[in-house]
């Protein structure tokens, strides 16, 4: 086989953040781009030589490219065989599965997940460890440093690779597995969960509507609530995965699945609704007229997660993101299960998982997941919720009714300022916290500060410490303001800023989001002098 080494110098920029290495499409088609940040990420996990590797993504404009360059590159840099998804198509979730099923040594995921694709839209790229889950910090890092001194990669030169047929292909030494992207992922879906009785709840007339997006979740969501669980053909909606997406925003929330929820406020609404991302990871669920807000929904699956068989013996502990709502640390205390709060971006759930400490996480960013794999998985939230459903005998609302009135309800929401000059949303940070000294005892809107702080994570597992993970201001009565800003976007800074206050009942559960929370909002707005610094206070996307 015929190896090519290539002079190449380092590229600035490629520097994983939340989740793997995010830019614009084009960036990542320029000369040396990819193929440099592939080299980095082999070099970072000290080479692939005789190892395997499984790779996949969510075939987004640029994914087949990506996957033909990765499979040469990984041939010549010694790897012994790969695991591809057939047309080059895996689920986040199901190439989690994949890696850790077949005992790999990780795997190369494709994908910018939540955000838009097509040229002139997003593409992305992360690698996964031996244990299906995120590189933590140190791995990340330690490719970042390798792309910065990177001078030459390998790359065998030879023709595609056929990825449309099921079957071992050869690159050079290497072998080239093309497998069915989804049926193992289902197998495991139904070692979870009550096929049988979500099957009887369907065929006595309970409709689902399933909006993939025209991401990649469709194929899977066909083969288990249409073929295995006897839903009507039709029920999943976006069903084909396309390069752009149907230039969709694969996001799944109120503003971007706008169609789900027109027809879940409509006046045949099914009874259950339900989207997820570019990458299948993120998830919303939704019944008629009810939208289960994501920290909602992780307390409601923490509370009854023994409902299905998976997890009939109790759950180890729970875990969420810091901006998530302290609506399941309510459900874990009344459980006497322990309940851990880590940084944005699943990657932090790792070691917990790892060490046997939790077997639930969730972030109020649409993403659920538990141990069966180390991703966040968007069609496990469904099927978590129709089992639910299916064991109580009872909707959405009724279900979230009853959950308030046991545990009261943590009103929350997130505002997102988008495309902000990153100076000036660095500038709003910088200042507030120059103020937070003062802030304890300081009033707003009627409500008194208790404290103000840096949110820094100390990895209960393996010491490593994480820093400057989200801006907090915390009231007295336990509402709280969090800012941090994103770190997946490619255009400017996203400001995030989520807001939280708690109703015990039986009165005030009822209320409307934005108005329960109007003080907390007034008072997030004023506090970091919003209009001083960034020029507005309308956020662009509310959840
Ligand atoms: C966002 C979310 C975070 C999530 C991450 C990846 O990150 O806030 O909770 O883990 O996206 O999700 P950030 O840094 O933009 O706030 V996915 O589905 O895009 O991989
Ligand atoms: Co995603």
């Amino acid at each position: 086989m015929t190896i090519v080494t290539v002079t190449t110098e380092p590229i600035p920029g490629q520097k994983p953040g939340t989740s793997g290495l995010r830019k614009k499409t084009q960036v990542f088609m320029q000369r040396h781009y990819l193929e440099n940040f592939v080299q980095a990420i082999f070099d970072a996990i000290g080479g692939v030589s005789g190892k395997t590797l499984v790779v996949g993504g969510d075939g987004r404009y640029f994914n087949d490219r990506a996957v033909q360059v990765i499979l040469r590159m990984a041939a010549a840099n010694g790897a012994a065989k790969v695991l591809v998804g057939q047309g080059g198509i895996l689920s986040t979730p199901a190439a989690s599965h994949l890696i850790r099923l077949n005992k790999t040594d990780g795997g190369i995921i494709l994908s910018a997940s939540h955000n838009p694709g097509g040229p002139d839209e997003d593409f992305g790229i992360k690698f996964n460890m031996p244990n299906g889950g995120p590189a933590p910090e140190s791995v990340t890092s330690a490719m970042y440093e390798a792309a910065n001194g990177m001078t030459e990669y390998r790359i065998h030169e030879g023709h595609d690779v056929d990825l449309d047929s099921i079957g071992d292909h050869m690159v050079g030494d290497m072998v080239v597995q093309v497998m069915d992207p989804v049926a193992d992922y289902a197998d495991l879906m139904e070692t979870l969960f009550d096929f049988d009785a979500i099957r009887d709840m369907i065929a006595g007339g309970f409709r689902v509507r399933m909006d993939s997006m025209c991401a990649v979740t469709g194929p899977y969501a066909v083969e288990i609530l249409e073929n295995r669980l006897g839903a009507p053909r039709g029920t999943v909606v976006n069903r084909q995965p396309l390069p752009d997406f149907g230039g969709m925003h694969p996001d799944p929330n109120p503003v971007w699945a706008k169609m789900l929820m027109d027809e879940m406020w409509g006046s045949d609404a099914p009874d259950f609704g339900a989207a997820s991302d570019g990458d299948g990871d993120r998830n919303m669920i939704v019944g008629p007229e009810v939208y289960v807000s994501p920290s909602d929904s992780l307390a409601v699956i923490a509370a009854n997660a023994h409902l299905a068989k998976g997890y009939a013996d109790g759950l180890k502990g729970v875990a969420r993101s810091m901006p998530t709502s302290g609506a399941v640390d309510r459900v874990a205390a009344a459980k006497g299960l322990d309940c851990y709060e880590t940084p944005t971006g699943w990657k932090f759930f790792g070691n917990l998982m790892d060490a046997g400490r939790v077997s639930l996480c969730g972030e109020e960013s649409f993403g659920t997941g538990s141990d069966h794999v180390r991703e966040k998985d968007g069609l496990w939230a469904v099927l978590m919720w129709l089992n639910i459903l299916a064991k109580r005998g009872e909707g959405v609302g009724a279900v979230m009714a009853s959950h308030f009135a046991e545990y009261g309800r943590n009103y929350y929401s997130r505002h997102d300022y988008e495309a902000l000059e990153n100076a000036k949303a660095e500038a709003l940070l910088d200042a507030l916290t120059a103020r937070f000294p003062e802030l304890p005892g300081v009033e707003v809107e009627g409500m008194t500060i208790a404290s103000a702080d840096i949110f820094k994570y100390e990895d209960p597992v393996d010491g490593s410490v994480s820093d400057n993970q989200g801006w907090r201001i915390v009231f007295e009565d336990g509402s709280r303001i969090v800012m941090r800003l994103s770190g997946t976007g490619t255009t400017g800074a996203t400001l995030r800023v989520y807001l939280e206050r708690y109703v015990s009942g039986p009165d005030g559960l009822d209320e409307e989001p934005q108005t329960a929370l109007g003080p907390i909002i007034r008072a997030a707005r004023s506090l970091s002098d919003m209009e001083g610094h960034i020029g507005r206070t309308e956020p662009d996307v509310i959840t």
